[in-house]
């Protein structure tokens, strides 16, 4: 491979480099900037400790709502198996005043950035507390209190969208950081590069976090692209890429903390490529086996990014034989009681439908919805009071 002219940026500069295996066929970068892999500084027990409970209330979530939606009860999970260290670990490297542009299965990180987990299961039922409204399928989470923007199911858009808060961040001079999550084949879509192409023009405070997860639906990373991995496309924009081991928490936090700090420097945008595997299918609607290899899957069970975690945090004596069971117990009645809670309250209320729009809904507005109510009585869709206040 040609030298490249790009300057090798040392993203943890207090740790060894990563010697991690990555089971998986796509090449990785042995030379230039997009080698560097690594982690940075141990963070302390407590800190080590919290990010493996995360990693579980991830794993937790995933568990019962796959269950919740095969019982009927909500519609639709994209499943985060095999995620959990990639998510917590970049959603960790973030502050609380950071930004978090993202596709279908970032919920995880932003429960670890401070989403309450009501607002996360309310979504999953478009209920009455679903802070979307209804106006989005389930699965499709956000939250102002945490800067975590409603996410789009077109791949690839939130790219330039984060890219756009960035330039406004830095044209306001604030010191926030957007940090911008997509899959390896959100890498083909046009919002991919338009976003990374103006975004190191403009010199950004941003992070472009690929998640390679292996897949994309029945797409192997491998056919998406036939550069040498997916930092190899940083280089076409001048900017910096590294690949990281998307199953290892620490070399994930350590990685995308100095990508983060790189960006709050005034230093531009880095493009961080997460190498993990989707575990189980794209969606709670899809069948993996019918077109991937069980021995894959297999493979990279031997790496699950909780198994790994718990291993070392044992063997160092920070955290104790037995404690993963306690924290997932803890975990499960915690999210078991709001399960519960949510499941109770009652739909969104139809009239939102023509509200949000105008300070006053509209003649012509209210004379749809109560045509709509009218329609909605007769066949027997309408709730409780729906027709009692017309508009
Ligand atoms: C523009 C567009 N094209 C196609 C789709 C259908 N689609 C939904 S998810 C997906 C694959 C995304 O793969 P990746 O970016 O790797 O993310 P992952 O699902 O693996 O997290 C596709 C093609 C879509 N939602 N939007
Ligand atoms: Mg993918």
């Amino acid at each position: 491979m040609r030298a490249s002219r790009w300057p090798t940026v040392d993203l943890a500069p207090d740790g060894g480099p990563w010697d991690g295996m990555i089971p998986h066929s796509m090449p990785t970068h042995s030379e230039s900037s997009q080698a560097v892999a690594s982690r940075s500084a141990t963070p302390s027990p407590e800190v080590q400790r919290s990010l493996l409970v995360d990693m579980l209330r991830v794993r937790c979530v995933d568990q019962r709502m796959l269950k919740l939606q095969r019982a009927g009860r909500i519609g639709f999970v994209g499943t985060a198996l095999g995620l959990e260290a990639a998510l917590v670990g970049a959603g960790r490297a973030l502050e609380p005043r950071d930004w978090l542009w993202s596709g279908l299965r970032e919920g995880g990180a932003a429960l670890a950035r401070g989403m309450p987990l009501a607002d996360y299961i309310a979504q999953m039922y478009c209920n009455a507390n679903d802070t979307a409204k209804g106006r989005q399928m389930c699965n499709h989470f956000q939250h102002k209190g945490t800067n975590y923007p409603s996410w789009s199911s077109v791949i690839g858009t939130q790219v330039p969208h984060g890219v756009g808060a960035a330039y406004a961040t830095k044209l306001r001079g604030g010191g926030e950081v957007h940090s911008i999550h997509f899959g390896d084949g959100a890498t083909s879509s046009n919002g991919f590069h338009s976003g990374l192409n103006l975004a190191a023009v403009w010199k950004v405070p941003a992070v472009f976090v690929c998640v390679d997860n292996g897949w994309a639906i029945s797409v192997p990373s491998s056919a998406q692209t036939a550069a040498a991995g997916f930092a190899a496309k940083a280089e076409a924009y001048g900017i910096p890429g590294v690949t990281l081991d998307g199953n290892d928490v620490l070399a994930v936090l350590g990685g995308v903390s100095a990508a983060v700090a790189r960006a709050r420097r005034g230093e531009g945008p880095t493009l961080v490529v997460l190498k993990t595997y989707r575990m189980l299918g794209h969606s709670s609607s899809d069948d993996p086996t019918k077109y991937r290899d069980q021995a894959e899957v297999d493979a990279w069970a031997k790496r699950d990014p909780v198994e790994l975690f718990e291993a070392l945090l044992l063997s160092q004596g920070v955290l104790q034989a037995g404690e993963r069971a306690a924290m997932e117990a803890r975990l499960f009645a915690e999210l078991d009681l709001e399960i519960h809670t949510q499941e109770a309250a009652p739909p969104m209320a139809l009239r939102t439908l023509v509200e949000d729009v105008y300070a006053d809904v509209p003649r012509h507005l209210r004379q749809q919805y109560n045509r709509f109510i009218t329609v909605a009585e007769r066949l027997g869709h309408a709730q409780k009071g729906d027709g009692a206040f017309p508009l």
